[in-house]
């Protein structure tokens, strides 16, 4: 009989409750929680397809590991050996350099537990502030906005709002593809009233673009010139709510002054829009009953992410659209716990339950609950300053836990060599293959989703319990425990005199101290325990002693917490991106997700069915740019910034405004001959938030000279393939994997072959030389093909030499099939060019041509999900379905596929 453990989705914010399925130390199906209230039993693609992730144990990290020195290769060592080594290592070098010689990376990812032990071992053991996060990279930005405005971090808003809204902002977020749970409940909102609107702020056109009422393709990096636009029509239109400003408020003066210059028409000609849109989105929002905005990554990845938030929230407080049902500047979080890593203070710039650093008394009362030793008030480095510290030696070791950086952070040729130049490094990582783990002097095997316990908190301030369903693989260790564990090792060795600093044996116990740091705090969670989530469910902060329940919405008196106890205006001046277009970098880059991948794709990645909607990397060009240039959709490209150059397949679409190209953040080394988009990125940051501008850096685009061309693919199991591939891929000037249910595709392009590297392909794909195996050579032509049966069906092959394409080889393989006729006829038998086919419905696996042909033939939406099923189970593909219906039969994509 399965067992069925009531947890949490590990991907996004939204924090969706789930059903796991287990049976026999293995994680057998997934259900959406019916009772979960933020998503009410629905999943989207991402968190259906969570048990395919850890189907297989292949690439799991499953013992500690360690490396003599950096040429030696890492051995598996037992636990006791790895954390005395981390200790001693940790301890010496604080005590030779002093605590700010060492540095913690941590993530939003981890729980909230995890994160405590974390921080506490930084700031009270250690005496350092260095503990950041991959938050820096994702929501300092909203933080630093919330403080400055409200005067404490953490949204007003909760998920009801999303039912009330009359008139609703999608700032820089996709949302379709991003929080699509909650998309699903604004589709639904919607259907209901279709009077709601929609006004989509995106310089691309993605899928929420597309469903909006009003779709704002605003210039990159100018969402500030068009919030004070807005903000001067409602003013000179009396829109405001000038009682509400009156009473709660500081600041109008200074902001009115300042919008007075942001005429609509001026507004609208820094943004690129028209003015018309710019005065009806103002319109919508000032009359609207209930007006919510809906932001994420297109305002925060910003180096003036701050006033990005500022700006919007102004909006907000001038028409007193705030803390009321469907009113208020609502941040979606990114990552699960990313709110649960603000609430601990895990990070550089904080300190635990939303102190300050430069605050002695609040230094003083966490001193006092910890029985530490005295907290630093040097303020720690923001991730970026952080990595360039450890590049000049300010800081010489780093702890690594559950992010990515040699993938996710900017700039990433800096990343490796701050990492090369490091003494010592730790990687607590659940899977090995990630960009980072080469770096790892040490490589600490943690537990994963399924296999965890503790407690994450949404993007509406929800805390919910994430619990264990199996037992991790091998000897990998829950996060909190490890931190504990060392922790303990560090304080015997540094300061045996102070009280137990981790007397932890339960992750509840942690929770439990963490909740007495959070008295009288604005996120006061004294009331809430272990056995208060068990019996009446995940719960909303703040929610103090004595409480029934948390709070639903904030400020809705007009209080804030500001010294004042009055919200503050800020005036917020236009300011272009750090990095803007010249003539030799004349393309503005933007970068962000795709609708079934997340991050460096560790866990999404092993499920082949993830690749079928966006099966490659990419980059996206307005189809008149691409034709101005002769560059044809599919060619290869070389895409250069100032930092670095990167190659992959051109993709044309009129998504996107001329000017602009656009890549997906997820690709890395896994699949890549190189780190993906963030070779080429710019590490500028925000001067307040420190959040890198991930968004924004300017490339010029060229065609790529790399006449030798390989294909290949391989029939198997697609995971160890990968993993004997993936070495490979670095040396040539393009490479990339594409994954299908048991087949690896391969294609790559260099100059000329890379010395030896034909036979080492052969020996990493399986395809060894003998009697079932056919070869092809040519060597002045330096071609070179070969193919390989297996139990008489075809069972892999590579052709090298010239632009080949392969489709009819590759359906060959996909069927498994016996070998009809000639195997002579391998070498001859392809047609020409692949066409795209794309998955557009994961869960019921429709193909885009089965779509696109019933649309022909006059389906509509609902005909197509009655007739094809598509749509009808997690919805995430709704959205796209909704726009090729309204493009009529039109063929879905100009180019190589969207
Ligand atoms: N499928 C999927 N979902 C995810 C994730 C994932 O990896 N995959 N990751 C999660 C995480 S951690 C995060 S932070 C969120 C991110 O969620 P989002 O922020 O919604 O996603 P992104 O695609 O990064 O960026 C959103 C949009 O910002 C736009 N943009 C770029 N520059 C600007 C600008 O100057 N102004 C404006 N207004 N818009 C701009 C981009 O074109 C892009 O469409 O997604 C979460 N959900
Ligand atoms: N160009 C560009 N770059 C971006 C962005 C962008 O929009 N554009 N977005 C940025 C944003 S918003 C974010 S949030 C970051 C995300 O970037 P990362 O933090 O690098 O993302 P992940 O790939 O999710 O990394 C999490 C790692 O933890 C591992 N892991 C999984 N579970 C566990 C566990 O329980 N314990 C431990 N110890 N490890 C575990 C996973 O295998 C994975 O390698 O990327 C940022 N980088
Ligand atoms: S919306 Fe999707 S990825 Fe996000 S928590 Fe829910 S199921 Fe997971
Ligand atoms: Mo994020």
């Amino acid at each position: 009989m399965p067992t069925i453990t009531k947890s949490t989705c590990c991907y996004c914010g939204v924090g969706c409750g789930v059903l796991i399925e287990s049976q026999d130390e293995r994680i057998t199906g997934i259900k959406g929680d019916p009772d979960h209230p933020a998503n009410y039993g629905r999943l989207c693609s991402k968190g259906l397809s969570l048990p395919l992730t850890v189907a297989s144990d292949v690439g799991r990290a499953f013992y500690p590991e360690m490396r003599a020195n950096r040429d030696a290769p890492r051995l598996r060592v037992d636990w006791d050996t790895a954390m005395d080594t981390v200790a001693q290592r940790f301890t010496e070098i604080v005590r030779k350099h002093g605590p700010d010689a060492v540095a913690f990376y941590v993530s939003g990812q981890l729980l909230t537990e995890d994160y405590y032990v974390f921080n506490k071992l930084a700031k009270g053991l250690i005496a350092t502030n260095n503990i950041d996060t991959n938050s820096r990279l994702c929501m300092s930005s909203a933080v630093t906005g919330y403080k400055l405005a409200f005067g404490a971090d953490g949204p007003p808003c909760c998920y009801d709002d999303l039912e009330y809204a009359k008139t609703v902002i999608f700032a820089g977020s996709n949302m379709a593809y991003a929080h699509p749970v909650l998309f699903r409940r604004l589709e639904a909102a919607k259907a209901k009233d279709p009077s709601i609107r929609w006004i989509v702020i995106d310089p691309r056109r993605t899928d929420t673009a597309a469903m909006a009422d009003l779709h704002l393709a605003i210039e990159p990096g100018t969402d500030v010139a068009l919030f004070n636009g807005m903000l001067h029509h409602l003013i000179w239109e009396g829109l405001v709510d000038q009682a509400y400003i009156d009473s709660n408020t500081d600041g109008y003066t200074a902001l009115k002054n300042l919008v007075r210059e942001y005429t609509p028409r001026m507004a609208a000609d820094l943004c690129g829009i028209q003015e018309k849109d710019l005065i009806q989105a103002a319109e919508w929002f000032g009359f609207s009953p209930a007006a919510l905005s809906l932001y994420c990554m297109g305002l925060n990845q910003s180096s003036h992410g701050t006033d990005k938030n500022l700006a919007l929230i102004n909006l907000h407080l001038a028409t007193g659209q705030i803390g009321r049902p469907g009113a208020g500047p609502f941040s979606l979080t990114g990552q699960p716990n990313a709110m649960g890593g603000r609430e601990v203070g895990g990070m550089a710039t904080m300190l635990a339950a939303h102190r300050d650093i430069g605050n002695p008394a609040h230094r003083a009362e966490v001193e006092e609950l910890w029985g530490s030793a005295t907290l630093s008030d040097r303020p720690g480095l923001p991730a970026v300053d952080m990595f360039d510290a450890l590049l000049d030696g300010r800081i010489k070791a780093v702890w690594i836990v559950c992010t990515n950086p040699v993938h996710s952070m900017p700039d990433i040729g800096k990343i490796r060599a701050a990492l090369n130049s490091a003494e010592f490094v730790v990687v607590q990582e659940a899977y090995t293959q990630t960009d980072t783990v080469p770096y790892a002097d040490v490589l600490l095997p943690a537990s994963s989703w399924g296999e965890k316990t503790g407690t994450a908190t949404n993007s509406e301030r929800r805390i919910s319990r994430v619990r264990q369903a199996i037992n991790a693989p091998g000897e990998a260790k829950a996060d909190w425990w490890i931190a504990n564990q060392i922790g303990r090792r560090i304080q015997h060795l540094l300061r045996p005199e102070l009280r137990d600093l981790f007397p932890f044996t339960s992750p509840e116990m942690v929770f439990d101290e963490h909740r007495r740091l959070t008295v009288g705090r604005d996120l006061d969670i004294a009331g809430l325990s272990y056995s208060v989530l068990e019996t009446q469910g995940p719960q909303q902060w703040p929610f103090p002693a004595g409480e029934s329940g948390g709070q639903t919405r904030r400020y809705t008196d007009g209080k804030f917490l500001t010294p004042t106890g009055r919200a503050q205006f800020h005036a917020t001046q236009y300011q272009p991106v750090a990095e803007p277009t010249n003539a030799r970098y004349p393309f503005h880059l933007l970068t962000g997700r795709l609708r079934d991948q997340w991050h460096g794709m560790s866990r999404s990645g092993r499920v082949a069915a993830a690749f079928s909607h966006a099966p490659e990397a990419t980059l996206t060009m307005h189809p008149v740019d691409a034709e101005r240039r002769g560059l044809q959709a599919g060619s290869l490209v070389t895409i250069t910034s100032k930092r670095a150059h990167v190659v992959l397949p051109l993709q044309v679409s009129d998504e996107m405004q001329s000017g602009t190209v656009f890549a997906a953040m997820h690709w890395n080394a896994q699949f890549l001959n190189c780190g993906g988009i963030n070779e080429v990125s710019s590490s500028a940051v925000d001067r307040r938030s420190f959040q890198p501008e991930l968004k924004h850096a300017a490339v010029r685009v060229e065609a790529a000279d790399l006449p030798w061309r390989i294909l290949a693919a391989r029939r198997g199991d697609v995971l160890k393939i990968q993993a004997s591939v993936q070495p490979l891929l670095h040396e040539c000037a393009y490479a990339a994997i594409k994954v299908e249910a048991d087949l690896l595709v391969l294609k790559a392009a260099n100059g000329e072959p890379p010395a030896g590297w034909l036979e080492r392909l052969y020996l990493a794909l399986d395809l060894p030389t003998g009697t079932d195996t056919l070869e092809y050579r040519d060597a002045q032509r330096r071609i070179a093909k070969r193919a390989v049966w297996d139990d008489g069906a075809l069972a892999g092959f590579v052709f090298a030499g010239e632009a080949t394409s392969a489709d009819a080889l590759l359906a060959s393989l996909r069927q498994g099939q016996p070998w009809q006729g000639s195997r002579l006829a391998v070498f001859s038998r392809q047609t020409t060019n692949i066409i795209a086919d794309r998955t557009i419905c994961l869960c019921k696996q429709i193909k885009a041509s089965h779509i696109t042909k019933a649309i022909a033939e006059g389906a509509t939406l609902n005909q197509l999900k009655a007739t094809l099923g598509c749509g009808t189970v997690c919805g995430s593909c709704v959205p796209e379905l909704k726009q090729l219906c309204d493009r009529g039969a039109l063929a879905p994509a100009i180019g190589a596929s969207k």
